[in-house]
């Protein structure tokens, strides 16, 4: 049997440690897993953090940025490989929504709409967050998010106070590197 490809979309953030490179380097590595393929990913922002409290300016700022992919992995063997990745980059889980090396989110799987223990898919906040609508909208001008419509609207809808990357900004390296090119 040939196993579906689907198109996925991922979201990552970073707010501790080399934020830029860290994410980078997860894409690189999601890039060449088996069953990944045509990786594209947005430019990174940087974003205030969110927590359970609300919007904290004074918490570590967090980058922020989303990928597409194609896969022929189920939904959860794809959390499976990007959990690993997470751990790979010393990702602890202490505080819900607290401070993070990296955080990747399944924000959609295809047309498919997934809700179990382990995974809620479309991701269940990414309607209301700009840290995630502001990046894929710079990648897919017409991104529509699957049961809460186009992209731009959303956007528009809770205001965008993500900033670009900047050269002055302690994240030189992924400034100069704001995505990673299809792999293959
Ligand atoms: N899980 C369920 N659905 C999914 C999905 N679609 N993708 C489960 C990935 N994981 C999913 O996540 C907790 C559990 O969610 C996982 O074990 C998985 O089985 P986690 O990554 O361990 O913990 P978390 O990220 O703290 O929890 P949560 O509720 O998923 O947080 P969010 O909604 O991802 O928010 N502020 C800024 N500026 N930028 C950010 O990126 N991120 C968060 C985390 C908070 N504030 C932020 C940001
Ligand atoms: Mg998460």
């Amino acid at each position: 049997m040939i196993a579906q490809v689907v198109p996925i979309l991922l979201a990552f953030g970073a707010n501790l440690g080399d934020r830029g490179e860290t994410i980078v380097a997860a894409q690189t590595v999601l890039a060449g897993e088996p069953g990944i393929r045509n990786l594209v990913a947005s430019p990174l922002r940087e974003t205030i953090a969110l927590t359970t409290a609300g919007p904290d300016p004074d918490a570590p700022r967090y980058l922020n940025g989303v990928a597409k992919a194609d896969t022929t992995l189920t939904p959860h063997e794809l959390l499976d490989v990007v959990q690993r990745i997470e751990a790979e980059h010393g990702r602890t889980r202490d505080v819900r929504w607290g401070d993070r090396t990296l955080d990747i989110d399944i924000i959609l799987f295809g047309g498919r709409a997934v809700q179990d223990d382990r995974l809620t898919v479309p991701h269940p906040r990414a309607f209301e967050r700009d840290f995630v609508l502001s990046p894929w909208l710079a990648l897919d001008p017409d991104a529509v998010l699957m049961g809460h419509g186009r992209v731009a609207e959303l956007l528009a809808r809770v205001g965008d106070t993500t900033r670009p990357l900047t050269a002055v900004s302690d994240d030189r390296a992924s400034a100069e590197h704001p995505g990673v090119p299809d792999a293959r």
